[in-house]
């Protein structure tokens, strides 16, 4: 009888380990494939069962499943760069995650594809950022206050696809790397070239993209104003980054009435340099009134034809109300003159 029942009791022992050995078996598995509710219900189970402790691998579980659900959140999203830090986090606990593996290697593609880049040939070092496409209101929004004439109005809803935009105006030095020659009044290679009109600056294009091989244009002026916004990451400020313009921009109460240097005050939301004031920045439309199409938009590029191109930013020879970034002018296509300049844009790749 006492034989018999140490019998039952060591066959029921064997079950037991034998069950744990099991959910231990299991919990590891679906940890290897990325099942983390899975992996932790089963490490929780052994836990129980065989009574070694598992509080790490089922923290390491709980971690893994938690970075996992916020990175597919940024996934979707398409915030790429935020996506891939998180999924990393993932692969140093799991390096054998499946999904995590194939969503980190799709972010690196996504980033590498549309990511900030320096056009390089001939030395140009021409700074170029990735400005996500996006929806945003433009023309006369509440930040500008009184301030809006009525060629601003009425404020609209505007959609852009991805594109690229310089981050500083085109210097003097990149000018004549390009054209040879250097047409500006105020002299220095960091300074923004001008005294170049519409006309002069699509033949700088011309000469640039047959160099290149790409197709760098003018922004149109709603790319322009999405990104002088901040584009995505905008915090809605009046100016390019401020709401106090002399931290971002040279205005005729800050600049002496000449250009400075490219770049000296603060970026944009987006790490994008003065595009309010400095130099005025031509845009690639013809200057129309907003009124007659205020319906929302896609990609709009300005009136199908007129006697002025778009100018936006306001410049060091202006006072501050003209750095607004929905403050909108025009000058003929041949004008040109001291703080008239522009930087580039590029569509997406
Ligand atoms: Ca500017």
């Amino acid at each position: 009888m006492i034989r018999n029942v140490l019998l039952t009791s060591l066959f029921l022992y064997c079950c037991l380990v034998a069950n744990g050995q099991d959910y231990l078996k299991i919990a590891n598995d679906c940890f290897d494939k990325g099942d983390y509710e899975c992996a932790k219900q089963n490490y929780t189970l052994f836990q129980t069962i065989d009574g070694r402790n598992m509080s790490a691998q089922i923290k390491n579980a709980e971690d893994c499943y938690r970075s996992l659900l916020i990175a597919d959140e940024y996934f979707s999203d398409k915030d790429y760069e935020k996506a891939r830090d998180r999924y990393k986090i993932v692969l140093d606990k799991n390096p054998k995650d499946p999904n995590a593996r194939r969503k980190y290697d799709l972010c690196v593609t996504e980033l590498t594809r549309f990511a900030n880049y320096s056009e390089t040939t001939n030395n140009l070092n021409i700074q170029m950022i990735a400005v996500q496409g996006g929806t945003f209101t433009m023309g006369c929004t509440a930040e500008q206050g009184d301030d809006c004439y009525d060629n601003e109005k009425p404020a609209h809803r505007v959609t852009v696809s991805d594109f690229y935009i310089g981050k500083c105006e085109i210097t003097q030095a990149q000018w004549r790397a390009v054209m040879g020659s250097n047409p500006s009044y105020f002299k220095g290679d960091n300074l923004p070239v001008e005294s170049v009109s519409w006309n002069d600056v699509q033949e700088f294009i011309r000469k640039l993209n047959s160099v290149t091989g790409k197709n760098y244009r003018l922004p149109t002026e709603a790319e322009w104003e999405f990104a002088a916004r901040g584009g995505n990451n905008s915090r809605g400020y009046k100016f390019s980054g401020n709401n106090n313009v002399d931290i971002v921009g040279f205005h005729t109460g800050n600049s002496a009435t000449t250009t400075h240097a490219v770049g000296t005050k603060s970026p944009n939301e987006l790490g994008i340099y003065d595009m309010s004031g400095n130099v005025w920045e031509w845009c690639n439309d013809w200057y129309g009134s907003y009124t007659y199409n205020s319906n929302a938009q896609t990609n709009p590029q300005g009136s199908y034809s007129g006697s002025e191109r778009v100018l936006r930013g306001g410049s060091c020879h202006r006072e501050e109300i003209t750095s607004r970034v929905s403050f909108r002018s025009s000058d003929p296509s041949d004008s040109y003159y001291d703080c008239l300049g522009f930087r580039l844009a590029h569509s997406s790749r």
